[in-house]
């Protein structure tokens, strides 16, 4: 007779008490879970510093992680076996609609950190230090001219609507700290910001530059999506039932640069590194190992695989990665050793047959991605009057991906290019380059090179 496992709770002998909350982190997905709520788990003064997490895009994870009071199993999946850690960091969990307690917790002064993982496209920046003047950003503008504490969709708003509600209770300074992949994270969270409090109350900029410190940082963790065998793994090796474990890789990087004038848990303890400019660690981070998980999941998708280590199997594959790769170090200002033992750690992290990451998840929101992993590489190689091919393969890849092949398209940005991709090929490369950097689409010998790899997939 088996005897019926109990859910994962706070009541159970192994379960760490919950922190007080300090920390309000919205995104509450898979990769929070293995990156940032791991650093705080580990901190020496970990007891201190509870997490309230929001979900972002997705309910599903305040759904399974409620009833288990935040709690967890992280399933970190070396080469050679899973090895399973339960993790506390988060003491509350709350769905992204739950608006008045989120402004709650932004009035209380111990509260001294909200850190973010939305994804890139949530910021709705516009690249240059500006905010997308969406319809739903013009919907949040104008509730929250009405009313401080109205319901709000956008993150911008969010952002708002929480350092409103703080500012009217007095509470003092507190840090932003962004956990996405985007350049220069803490500025463009700074413009978004600010963009949209200047249009919601003048008087906000001005408290928001004396309290509110926009820190930046590196993150970097591969976390896959959860699966049934997940789940099943944990209900063999543990004694409780778990609805949401987080499998990820042995691998874990955070390089972060704030003031936080509120304070923050002793990171550095748990091997996170503070510094004064993030940017070179951002740069080789987004250039060579996202830049290459989005030519995978365009370029390899379409070749006909599903998961990165099939993908970077493939000597086709492998030959594009490093194409990119050569033509990216040039433009990285770090020591040539450094960048040749990243790009062969990144190749076992990317082997690694135990962490199935779909090229699919990657797949998405591409019209983001591409602009910031990318074109900074593409531009510099064209300044410099070379054609980067591995760049041209991963926006020929990502034309095909749009026209249809490989995994299907999840962009709430994609509507412009898809229009074009439909277009005759030598239009649709124009066209597409044209859009995604004003005078490109006239660049002959990108244009030439982009053709060249869209015709060869056609055969391969
Ligand atoms: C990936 C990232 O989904 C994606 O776009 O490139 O989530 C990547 O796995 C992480 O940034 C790794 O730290």
């Amino acid at each position: 007779m088996t005897t019926a496992l109990p859910r994962l709770s706070r009541s159970l002998p192994a379960a760490p008490p919950a922190a007080p909350i300090k920390i309000v982190h919205l995104g509450l997905g898979n990769f929070h879970r293995a990156h940032q709520a791991w650093y705080t788990a580990h901190a020496p003064d970990a007891s201190a510093w509870g997490i309230a997490a929001f979900t972002g895009r997705r309910p599903d994870a305040a759904l399974a992680l409620a009833p288990q009071d935040g709690l967890y199993t992280l399933i970190v999946k070396g080469p050679e076996g899973d090895r399973l850690e339960l993790l506390g960091a988060v003491s509350a969990v709350h769905a992204a609609g739950d608006h008045d307690t989120y402004l709650d917790y932004l009035r209380r002064s111990e509260v001294s950190l909200v850190t973010l993982t939305m994804t890139e496209a949530a910021y709705l920046s516009d690249g240059v230090g500006g905010l997308r003047r969406t319809p739903e950003v013009e919907q949040d503008l104008a509730s929250l001219r009405s009313d401080a504490s109205a319901a709000v969709v956008t993150l911008p708003a969010r952002l708002v609507a929480g350092l409103l509600a703080r500012r009217a209770a007095g509470a003092g300074p507190i840090t932003v700290l962004s956990c996405d992949n985007l350049p220069h994270n803490g500025s463009a969270t700074a413009g978004v910001v600010t963009a949209l409090a200047a249009g919601v109350d003048p008087s906000l900029v001005d408290w928001i530059s004396d309290h509110v410190d926009f820190a930046s940082s590196m993150v970097d963790r591969i976390t896959p999506a959860t699966t049934d065998g997940d789940r099943e793994l944990v209900a063999e090796r543990c004694s409780y039932l778990d609805a949401a474990p987080v499998p990820t890789e042995p691998f874990s990087e955070w390089v972060i640069a704030g003031s936080f004038p509120a304070g923050r848990p002793q990171w550095e303890a748990a091997g996170a590194q503070l510094v004064d400019d993030v940017t070179p660690y951002e740069q080789r981070k987004l250039w060579l190992l996202n830049g290459s998980h989005s030519l995978l999941a365009y370029a390899g998708s379409v070749r006909g695989h599903t998961y990165i280590d099939e993908a970077i199997a493939d000597p086709v594959c492998r030959g594009w990665v490093q194409a990119l790769w050569d033509e990216t170090v040039p433009h990285l200002p770090l020591p040539a050793e450094d960048l040749d033992s990243y790009r062969s750690a990144l190749l076992e992290r990317y082997a690694n047959p135990r962490i199935r990451h779909r090229l699919a998840q990657i797949a998405a929101d591409g019209s983001t991605k591409i602009a910031v992993r990318t074109l900074p590489v593409l531009r510099a190689e064209r300044a410099a009057g070379r054609v980067p091919v591995g760049c041209a393969t991963a926006i020929a890849g990502w034309i095909q991906h749009l026209r249809g092949a490989g995994v299907p398209v999840n962009d709430a940005g994609a509507e412009p290019y898809l229009g074009l991709v439909s277009l005759p090929d030598e239009a649709a490369v124009r066209g597409v380059l044209e859009l995604l950097d004003s005078g490109r689409g006239s660049d002959d010998e990108l244009v030439a090179a982009v053709l060249s790899r869209l015709h060869e997939r056609h055969h391969s």
